[in-house]
């Protein structure tokens, strides 16, 4: 006879009850679990891993700028959102999505980065038509205009014919700074001081989430409120404008400067489809030609809670795994 019980101490306890798990199953279960794991390792968020949502909304066209990856200041997650929610025929790439300035100088880069590449080559894959067209931070790509890298297609400026007949100049923007009287300004702000504005402005998000105030963005404030900044935005609008009512286009479809806008100066559409930086937003086209920006600073689930529904069960998440000690 013993004195103590020692299987009371057995962490292993049989499971009781519980129907014999199938190896494909199991190994399903590992699959997942490898993901999640990678996922937290990577600070990814793993429901940008799972499966791909049922209900993605089609567009004809969709353009999008500024991505600017391999900076910190990239909202990769976000955009890998937008991305798996929204597909398009054709994807057009305008400039400043890698950004190799940065690149030089220090290299940032995650899971979200990759991923974002990888659904871009996703898409090409599915038969999607994606036209790159680079921008000044990404600029080595100029050197290899009329190839073709893994079904993208690197042109240095395209004609995009809507499904209405108009015909838009596509072009990065930053051909126009030297046009612009303020150019400096934005020579300074789009490289070392934007860099740091950005930095700054998390940096004041933290201190007054510290001391219970809300959210105050610094280069937004920068943006509204020194002078030359909106004197630039509204020259610089211009000044594409003319440009493209010069090359006798209907419209033209930009980024560089950030600033999402849909705006007619005399008959010439100027269309700038903002960045994945700071706004988060995309120009879209639809089936019957009609242009307009989606700004997408939300995550998906975000959403669903948000309209009051809860989050899908997992019937693999109800049983656990017996893990050895
Ligand atoms: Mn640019």
């Amino acid at each position: 006879m013993t004195l103590f019980d020692t299987t009371l101490f057995d962490k292993r306890r049989p499971a009781e009850g519980k129907p014999a798990r199938t190896p494909q199953k199991a190994a399903r279960k590992a699959r997942k679990e490898a993901a999640r794991a990678k996922a937290r390792r990577n600070g990814l968020d793993e429901r940008l891993l799972g499966p791909r949502p049922k209900h993605r909304k089609q567009h004809r066209t969709l353009f999008l700028s500024d991505i600017h990856l391999g900076t910190p200041g990239c909202k990769a997650e976000l955009l890998l959102d937008f991305l798996r929610h929204n597909d398009a025929e054709t994807f057009y790439l305008v400039g400043d999505i890698i950004d190799g300035w940065r690149i030089k100088r220090s290299w940032y880069w995650n899971a979200a980065h990759n991923a974002v590449v990888q659904e871009f080559l996703r898409k090409a894959r599915k038969g999607a038509t994606i036209v790159y067209v680079p921008g000044n931070h990404d600029e080595a790509l100029r050197d290899y205009t009329g190839l073709n890298f893994g079904g993208v297609d690197v042109i240095g400026e395209a004609i995009h014919e809507t499904a209405d007949g108009r015909r838009f100049l596509v072009i990065h923007g930053d051909q126009f700074d030297s046009v612009v009287r303020y150019a400096k300004w934005l020579a300074h702000l789009g490289d070392r001081a934007y860099g740091l504005a950005l930095a700054l402005n998390n940096w004041l998000h933290e201190i007054r989430r510290f001391f219970g105030l809300s959210y105050w963005s610094l280069s937004a404030y920068l943006k509204n409120r020194v002078k030359n900044a909106v004197e630039y935005i509204s020259s610089y609008e211009q000044a594409v404008a003319r440009s493209a009512r010069d090359r006798g286009v209907d419209g033209v479809i930009c980024g560089h400067i950030h600033h999402a806008e849909i705006r007619d100066f005399d008959g010439v559409l100027y269309c700038n489809d903002g960045d994945w930086v700071e706004s988060c937003t995309a120009l879209a086209e639809d089936e019957t030609g009609a242009l307009s920006l989606i700004t997408w600073q939300t995550f998906s689930w975000d959403t669903d809670l948000a309209n009051g529904e809860t989050e899908p069960a997992d019937e693999d998440d109800l049983t656990t795994v017996p893990t050895a000690a």
